[in-house]
């Protein structure tokens, strides 16, 4: 017989060593930049407060109920037992939860109330920025919420009743709002995509036709969508004049679907814990909102608001995977000692942070200019940047998202891959950053875009803030300031060519173009904060740091001849070959 001391099935022989597990904290006390900025910019205890407790807030019950919307997808019931349609998107508990926590936290109201002046968006996006990464893509709804409230705003509140529910903090009276824009010919053409057609009705409603493509948080109450209205042969105008906006109930109170029929839900890479459908128009009555023919230029207020929720969504997506990756920097050792004495691995999380702070002064900008537009506070050259720096954050930080959450979960090592740990979800939600609410490509062109539409003024509006932001810069920023200063040359100089060439060259260079008015700007961002009296050593070397990078890639792309039309030929080629 054998006497075992440790039978070869009990417990101890899987091992004694369990790795301890990251911790969320405090996501606003955790995060020195965001508490930096506010005591800069919106020094009140009442915001740190109630942001410090939202953060509690987060932390004990938001992110949990994330995790369970992520685990409990929607489905969709198109039958009853019976056969009879219902169309009914079935959603779990905790999206209900997020959607109450939403009113009650003023998430979309907030920027509505303007309890805090021209610093209100400031405000209201701080605390969106501490919800997204634990919102289980509750945030989705939230952007097409206040983009269309900003909608119905601008055009003097047509529907007042779905206004005031889509701004109020009482949970039982809160709305949802969907942007129903995308159909199968085209999301980024818009102009030429729009087959569904409106046809008046003689109470002054009309009925929808058609079917659009991609509809996110399709449980929405309302949505505003687009449509081109038929005359009395049925005929419409093509194009972008033939466009007009809508905005329609889904449901009613029965929950019966307002002439919609719901095709199915889509199996998508990420964003899983919210339904978005494809949909059968078929009657659905809606009230026209914009003057006819304007549908396209009167949806640019809500792709300003979900463009600008977007970028907060990205950064917040950096900064949480560096907040989980430096707290298991202090818990996991490897060759003799804690990841965050391995100088090289802190040196990959410093480059992460870099990234995050230049991307969150950017964010933080635009909230300030957007602020200062709705309160009637905004300058002519304030006007031009929220115009011009909308499209280039956007497109910025969508990109620059799915690079630091693909880094940040390597910090993890093989955890960083596997799903209970709720890291993978954080770089599959990232990945549609740069697709919806207009791709990379279409978001520069929108640059140039605005860049035409003012005669240059939005250029010139760029130049002088960059200029200004420069001089107040202390000796420890020179090489800053000089890097940043030859890249403002050398876009200006870019840019003086850059009249003279055909404009299909410009398109060319559209995506450099932006991406080099983001670096600069971003640059510019973060020697101004370096520069404040209360920055600290980690503010200025971030900002040395980053002007680093290649400032001005547009410059680059011009001396390799990227933008010729030779270029173009090759790059074809190239791409076609065999
Ligand atoms: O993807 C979607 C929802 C996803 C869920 C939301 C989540 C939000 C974040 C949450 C994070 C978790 S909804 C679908 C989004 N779709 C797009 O973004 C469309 C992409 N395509 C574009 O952006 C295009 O540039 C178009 C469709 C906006 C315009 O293309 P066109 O037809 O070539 O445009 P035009 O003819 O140049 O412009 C028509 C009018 C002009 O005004 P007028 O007539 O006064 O000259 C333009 O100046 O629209 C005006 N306009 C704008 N105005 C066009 N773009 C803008 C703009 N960005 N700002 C102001
Ligand atoms: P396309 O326009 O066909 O683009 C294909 C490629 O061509 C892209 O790489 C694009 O950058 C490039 N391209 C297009 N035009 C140009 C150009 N002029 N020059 C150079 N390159 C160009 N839409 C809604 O309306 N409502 C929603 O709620 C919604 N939810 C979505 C949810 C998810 C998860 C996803 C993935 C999409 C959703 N969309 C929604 C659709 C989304 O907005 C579109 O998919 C997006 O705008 C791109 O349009 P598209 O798919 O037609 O691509």
């Amino acid at each position: 017989t054998h006497a075992f001391t440790h039978f070869p099935f009990s417990r101890s022989a899987i091992g004694t060593f369990f790795q301890e597990q990251p911790l969320l904290r405090n996501p606003f006390t955790q995060d020195a930049l965001l508490r930096a900025y506010l005591r800069r910019h919106l020094p009140l205890q009442e915001v740190q407060s109630d942001l410090s407790e939202f953060g509690e807030r987060v932390v004990c019950e938001i992110d949990d109920l994330g995790r369970q919307c992520e685990q409990n997808p929607p489905q969709l019931q198109p039958y009853d037992a019976w056969g009879r349609r219902v169309d009914r998107i079935i959603t779990c508990d905790a999206w209900t939860r997020m959607k109450h926590i939403s009113a009650q936290e003023g998430l979309v109201a907030a920027g509505y109330e303007r309890r805090f002046g021209k610093w209100s968006r400031v405000y209201q996006m701080s605390k969106l920025y501490l919800y997204a990464p634990s919102a289980g893509l509750y945030t989705c709804p939230l952007a097409m919420t206040d983009g269309a409230a900003k909608v119905i705003e601008s055009l003097g509140i047509p529907v007042r009743e779905a206004f005031e529910r889509l701004t109020t903090r009482d949970e039982t009276k809160f709305w949802t709002s969907g942007q129903w824009m995308t159909e199968r010919r085209g999301g980024s053409d818009v102009a030429n995509g729009t087959e569904t057609v409106a046809q008046r009705q003689e109470d002054g409603l009309y009925r929808l036709h058609g079917f659009k493509w991609f509809t996110s948080a399709t449980d929405a109450d309302i949505t505003l969508t687009l449509a081109r209205i038929a005359d009395h042969h049925g005929n419409t105008i093509q194009g972008s004049v033939g466009v007009s906006l809508f905005c329609a109930e889904v449901w009613d109170s029965e929950g019966r679907t307002n002439g919609v029929e719901i095709q199915r839900l889509k199996d998508k890479l990420g964003t899983r814990q919210m339904p978005t459908a494809e949909l059968l128009l078929d009657g659905m009555r809606a009230q026209l909102l914009s003057e006819e023919g304007r549908g396209v230029a009167s949806i640019a207020n809500m792709l300003t608001l979900t463009r600008i929720h977007n970028t907060v969504s990205a950064v917040a997506a950096m900064r949480r995977i560096i907040q989980l990756g430096r707290e298991y920097a202090t818990k996991r050792s490897v060759f003799g000692k804690l990841l965050k004495d391995h100088p090289l691995h802190v040196q990959t999380l410093s480059r992460l942070e870099v990234e995050t702070r230049a991307a969150f002064l950017l964010m933080m900008e635009l909230c300030q200019l957007l602020g200062r537009d709705e309160t009637g506070t905004a300058t002519e050259r304030d006007t031009h940047l929220l115009r011009l720096l909308t499209p280039v954050a956007k497109l910025y930080t969508g990109k620059q998202a799915v690079s630091v959450v693909s880094e940040g979960l390597e910090c993890f090592g093989g955890q960083g891959y596997i799903e209970d740990t709720g890291l993978p979800a954080l770089l599959r939600d990232a990945q549609v950053l740069s697709i919806w609410e207009g791709t990379t490509n279409v978001l520069s062109l929108d640059v140039l875009r605005s860049i035409s539409k003012s005669s240059g003024r939005v250029l010139q509006a760029f130049f002088s803030d960059v200029e200004e932001r420069l001089r107040v810069a202390g000796p420890t920023l020179h090489p800053a300031v000089q890097s940043l200063s030859s890249s403002l040359s050398g876009l200006a100089r870019f840019i003086q060519t850059a009249e003279s060439h055909p404009p299909e060259s410009l398109q060319l260079a559209a995506r450099d173009l932006a991406y080099s008015i983001a670096r600069i700007y971003m640059g510019a961002l973060l020697v101004d904060h370096a520069s404040w009296e209360g920055a600290s050593h980690p503010d200025v070397y971030a900002a040395l740091r980053w002007c680093e990078h290649d400032m001005c890639p547009v410059v680059s792309g011009e001396i390799r001849g990227c933008y010729s039309t030779n270029a173009a030929l090759s790059d074809s080629q190239l791409v076609y070959q065999g």
